[in-house]
């Protein structure tokens, strides 16, 4: 056993959320270690490296705000950053705010089990090392265990076989190949059209089309960043109280109160605004049916005029949801190659995909000769990097079976049972449905000066009530059923066992939740029992 008795945290995942956490719990003078099962830092920056990979935020809203002295040294260079880029920012901060001595990498956590005797948390890792620490902080992710298609004779692939959120370091060589991608999410989306330059042949295989919207992506000039810099201060702290976190809030009034033809000049406009433009064109976009289906009238056109084949094009075209219920996709480039020669669609609701062979795929009883096949399927969202590691709770209760019916938390850091663990952006809050990077960062000051707090009051045990916890989430389902995200079918939703959908992420604002969270605080952590 190690001895580790003096450090005060574990903090899991060395992304952007346990990076911050261990430079914030080093400012309230604890020592905690990061353990990471990467080789370097950068979380799913660090992981998902396929071809085309980007944030669909702007970079200078998808970037630490705590220190201004970092934010003025870092120079973007593109309006959406590459990964390569942000990877690199990353691994800078990590440098800048010395926290690779704190961070042990290539250490996957198996297991976590929390002590009540001896008020520990023992967390074990893949190498037979233990930690027994009084706090446990998840920094794992929202998205970062990848999920394997179940598609039969999958695993008997003799090509390449790459999973997007698990890409070689080394890069794969796609040139003259003939490539098969399965998934149009965001992933898919971002991969096809750059895999299309080198690739011989690419067999794109859609399940659900996506809506998507142009990235308008261009390199940052020193006016756009001198721009922004003289004004950081007020857009921050805008976006903290904003809806969704970003930089300006949607445009006022109802798209179905307005005429055809100003609404079509309105939507013309935020077509082009980038990523989060189209649906902050109105306000009500996402809350009401009618307007949300002038929106999504309006994307379905753009495909028809970008994809030219009116077949693939129909195919392409998203129905049946409202456009923003499911993750608005950013694209550069998609819909024209569909338009190239060596990209071909095949609609796996239409024709699904009867299995795979060592040398191919097999769609309609034919089967398609493939080198390489991506797997751009998504992930285990919200819930599978927690329910992954073998979490034990008071009396031995495992996380995994308190979540069966849909993950459950107060205000998605804590989970009752689970005492001194606490969640970075966890099921219950904000969390991918925000500017991540700036739900982050509230996550982990929050934490921070709860910790702080115990520490000043003696005391050494903090966990939720059932009682709060039941009426938080209530409270998320509740204002989620206000707006169209439920209804549709998507990676937000966790399942019951008897099959009902619970909505997972919090949809009531990151301004009020800030509020919500600090009000409680102020309260004396109302809702959360405090021992010594
Ligand atoms: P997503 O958004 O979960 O997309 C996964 C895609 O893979 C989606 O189109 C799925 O279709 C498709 N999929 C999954 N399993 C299959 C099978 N078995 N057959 C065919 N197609 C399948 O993941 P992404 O990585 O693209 O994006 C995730 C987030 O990362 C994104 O929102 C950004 O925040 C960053 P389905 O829709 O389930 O029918």
């Amino acid at each position: 056993m190690a001895a580790t008795k003096a450090l005060d945290a574990i903090i899991i995942g060395a992304g952007f959320s346990g990076l911050y956490m261990l430079h914030k719990l080093r400012e309230k003078g604890m020592n905690a270690l990061v353990l990471e099962a990467g080789h370097g830092v950068g979380g799913t920056w660090y992981w998902n490296r396929y071809p085309g990979a980007r944030c669909d935020i702007p970079s200078l809203e998808y970037c630490y705000s705590f220190s201004p002295e970092l934010q003025s040294e870092w120079q973007w260079t593109e309006r959406y950053a590459a990964q390569p880029e942000i990877l690199k920012y990353l691994e800078h901060v990590a440098e800048r705010f010395d926290l690779n001595r704190d961070i042990r990498l290539g250490t996957r956590v198996t297991a976590a089990e929390w002590d009540e005797a001896a008020k520990l948390w023992h967390i074990d890792t893949a190498d037979g090392t233990r930690f027994d620490v009084p706090y446990c902080i998840m920094a794992t992710g929202s998205l970062s265990v990848a999920k394997m298609p179940d598609i039969p004779g999958i695993e008997g692939f003799k090509g390449g076989l790459h999973h997007t959120a698990d890409w070689p370091r080394k890069g794969v060589d796609f040139t003259g190949k003939r490539v098969g991608v399965i998934g149009t999410g965001s992933s898919g989306i971002q991969a096809v059209p750059v895999i299309a330059e080198d690739a011989a042949q690419v067999v794109v295989y859609q399940r659900t089309p996506s809506f998507a919207v142009p990235a308008s992506n261009r390199p940052l000039t020193q006016a756009d960043i001198t721009a922004i810099r003289s004004q950081y201060d007020r857009l921050r702290e805008e976006a903290r109280s904003s809806f969704l976190g970003f930089f300006g809030g949607p445009m006022p009034g109802a798209a179905i109160e307005q005429s055809p033809e100003d609404r079509e000049k309105r939507f013309e406009e935020a077509w082009g605004a980038g990523t989060t433009g189209l649906l902050q064109a109105y306000e009500d976009l996402l809350i009401n049916e009618e307007s949300n289906a002038t929106a999504a009238d309006f994307a379905r056109r753009k495909i028809q005029q970008l994809v030219k084949n009116p077949e693939t094009a129909r195919r392409m075209t998203p129905t049946g949801y409202p456009i923003g219920a499911r993750r608005l996709c950013s694209e550069i480039g998609y819909f024209e190659a569909m338009n190239r020669n060596n990209v071909a669609l095949v609609d796996v609701r239409e024709t699904p995909i009867e299995r795979v062979e060592a040398d191919g795929v097999v769609v309609g009883g034919e089967k398609q000769p493939l080198d390489i096949l991506v797997l751009a399927t998504g992930f285990h969202a919200m819930t599978g990097a927690l329910t992954k590691i073998d979490i034990k709770g008071v009396g031995g209760q495992k996380l995994k079976d308190q979540w069966r019916d849909g993950p459950r938390s107060y205000l998605g850091l804590m989970v009752s049972g689970f005492p001194n663990m606490f969640m970075v952006t966890g099921p219950g809050s904000p969390s991918v449905l925000s500017n991540m990077v700036l739900s982050i960062e509230q996550h982990v000051d929050w934490i921070a000066e709860c910790l702080g707090a115990l520490n000043a009051k003696g005391a050494s045990r903090i966990e939720p009530t059932a009682e709060a916890e039941m009426m938080w989430m209530d409270h998320v389902d509740a204002v989620a059923q206000t707006t169209l995200f439920p209804k549709a079918n998507t990676w937000y939703q966790g399942r019951t066992r008897d099959g009902r959908n619970v909505f997972m992420p919090y949809v009531g604002g990151v301004g009020p939740y800030r509020d919500t969270c600090n009000q409680i605080a102020a309260q004396g952590y109302k809702g959360f029992a405090i021992a010594s």
